[in-house]
């Protein structure tokens, strides 16, 4: 099964926190995208966040891949404390080939999705042909807010952070 993941991290050590992700998919990964700082989004006064996006090939099913984002998310010591709000580590499944799904434990394609800079751009660099709700990323991209494009950073590849 073919998955989009996007991760993200706005505390303690960002990087090393990311690379939790790249290294427990990295016999998986099909594409990935470089980190990139990005502008918080829909909980303003926190910090900015890494964000990266990977491409994985998996055996798993969608709520095994679920469980796994989670355990990451867990060994992270992620406490939740409020929606959007600053977090250790946050692995979400941005979409999967040839599924969907709309429980509210797992919601494929991710319902925010198409609205968020800090996943387009990056999943964009990592699988630039790809589509999202019949559309293109770049498309999607472009009906976005100038300003929160503009803040999503790309600062290199994670091997290279
Ligand atoms: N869940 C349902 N669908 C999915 C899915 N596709 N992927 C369920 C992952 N989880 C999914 O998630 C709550 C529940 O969502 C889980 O139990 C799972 O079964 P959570 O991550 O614990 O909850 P949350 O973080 O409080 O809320 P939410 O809505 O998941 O937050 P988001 O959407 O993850 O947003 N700004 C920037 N720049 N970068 C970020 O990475 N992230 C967030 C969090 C906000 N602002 C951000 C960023
Ligand atoms: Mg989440």
């Amino acid at each position: 099964m073919r998955a989009v993941l996007s991760v993200g991290s706005n505390m303690d050590d960002r990087v090393e926190l990311l690379r939790t992700v790249f290294r427990d998919f990295a016999g998986e990964i099909v594409s990935q995208s470089a980190v990139y700082s990005t502008p918080p989004w829909g909980v303003e006064d926190q910090d900015e966040f890494l964000n990266a996006v990977l491409v994985v090939d998996v055996n798993d099913t969608p709520l095994q891949l679920l469980a796994r984002g989670q355990e990451l998310e867990n060994q992270a010591q992620r406490a939740r404390l409020r929606r959007w709000g600053p977090r250790t580590l946050d692995v979400d499944i941005v979409d999967i080939e040839g599924f969907s799904s709309e429980s509210a434990e797992l919601t494929v394609p991710h319902p925010y999705a198409h609205q968020r800079a800090f996943v387009l751009i990056p999943w964009l660099e990592a699988h630039p042909a790809a589509t999202l709700h019949g559309k293109e990323l770049g498309a999607l991209i472009a009906d976005l807010d100038p300003a929160e494009v503009a803040g999503v950073r790309r600062l290199g590849m994670m091997e290279e952070l």
